[in-house]
């Protein structure tokens, strides 16, 4: 399996600067060597260039909605290409407003060869704001609604057919905040959910056989993990930290069954912020969780 490391140094749809220094802390961290170690074949593609952030407030909503855009192009046309020569792209973000560019290559991706797409959702937040609804402007409030069709046309159309995913292609984990007005729009597009409340309930083991039932092997998996998914005590190298969230030991576990399933086809690593971070450590736990995700466990598999 042929894996490609794609870095798109940006902070463009943050309110916190730094996260643009994310694909340098997952380097620095041992990426490239850690996947190699487990029998893997890894290409580090570089960092792809876009604009710098001008650090303007927001204009009808949105902030920096050109900058976003142009953003969201060059990885939907880096993501897609690696998708198409039959390798497993690995997005190294920046923020979450990329999973707009990822996801769209991943499901034009899934048209073109006939595949299912199932998309999880890894995060604190819905990620499910409008420019009616946000209450900061910032982009990576939004990704989820612009790939279901809700938001500005120059974002909904970059992957040519709009929606880019219907609501039921995704499963969200690990949700613990989500804005009011964003609260009703979830429900009203019918997302499936499975927030902190059900994983508590319910438990890691039972949440994630819900989330990846249903699935084949003419399924394509992407992985959508934004970092901050962990709790805040573990992970504070992100821009909203946000308590409550999944141990250590439950994000091990939720890798570790999206391993079992041998169907992740695709992969974003998002908002990691070494500003904020301490001595890289959240670089090297979100590694530790990747190597998980490609199968790596206390003993063989029987
Ligand atoms: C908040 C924060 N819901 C917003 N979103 C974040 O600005 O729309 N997503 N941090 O990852
Ligand atoms: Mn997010
Ligand atoms: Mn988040
Ligand atoms: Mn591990």
């Amino acid at each position: 399996l042929a894996i490609d490391l794609i870095g798109a140094p940006t902070d463009i749809g943050a309110g916190s600067r730094g996260a643009s220094m994310g694909p340098e802390a997952l380097r620095v961290a041992g990426i490239q060597a850690a996947l190699q170690g487990r029998g893997l074949n890894v290409s580090d593609l570089g960092n792809l260039a876009g604009p710098a952030n001008p650090w303007l407030p927001p204009v009808n909503g949105y902030r920096h909605l050109s900058e976003v855009t142009a953003w969201n192009r060059t990885v939907h046309e880096a993501m897609f290409q690696s998708l198409s020569s039959g390798h497993l792209p690995i997005l190294l973000g920046g923020d979450h407003c990329l999973g707009i560019g990822s996801i769209s290559a991943v499901a034009r991706h899934c048209r073109q060869s006939g595949k299912k797409l199932r998309v999880l959702w890894l995060d604190a937040h819905a990620d499910f704001n409008t420019n009616a609804l946000t209450p900061t402007g910032n982009v990576h409030g939004m990704p989820v609604a612009v790939l279901c069709g809700h938001g500005p046309a120059e974002l909904t159309g970059i992957g040519g057919v709009v929606p880019a995913m219907a609501p039921s292609a995704i499963r969200q984990i690990g949700i613990r905040s989500v804005d009011e007005g964003e609260k009703r729009f979830v429900r009203q597009a019918g997302l499936e959910v499975f927030d902190m409340r059900y994983i508590d309930e319910m438990g890691m083991r039972h949440t994630m056989q819900t989330a990846l039932a249903g699935m084949d092997d003419n399924t394509h998996l992407h992985v959508s993990f934004d970092v901050d998914f962990l709790d805040a005590s573990i992970a504070p190298g992100v821009a909203t930290a946000i308590k409550g969230g999944p141990t250590y030991r439950e994000a091990q576990l939720c890798m570790e069954m999206i391993a079992d399933t041998g169907r992740m086809g695709s992969l974003d690593v998002m908002e990691l912020n070494p500003a904020l971070d301490v001595r890289n450590g959240t670089a090297e736990l979100a590694l530790d969780l990747i190597e998980s995700l490609f199968g790596k466990s206390t003993l063989m598999r029987q």
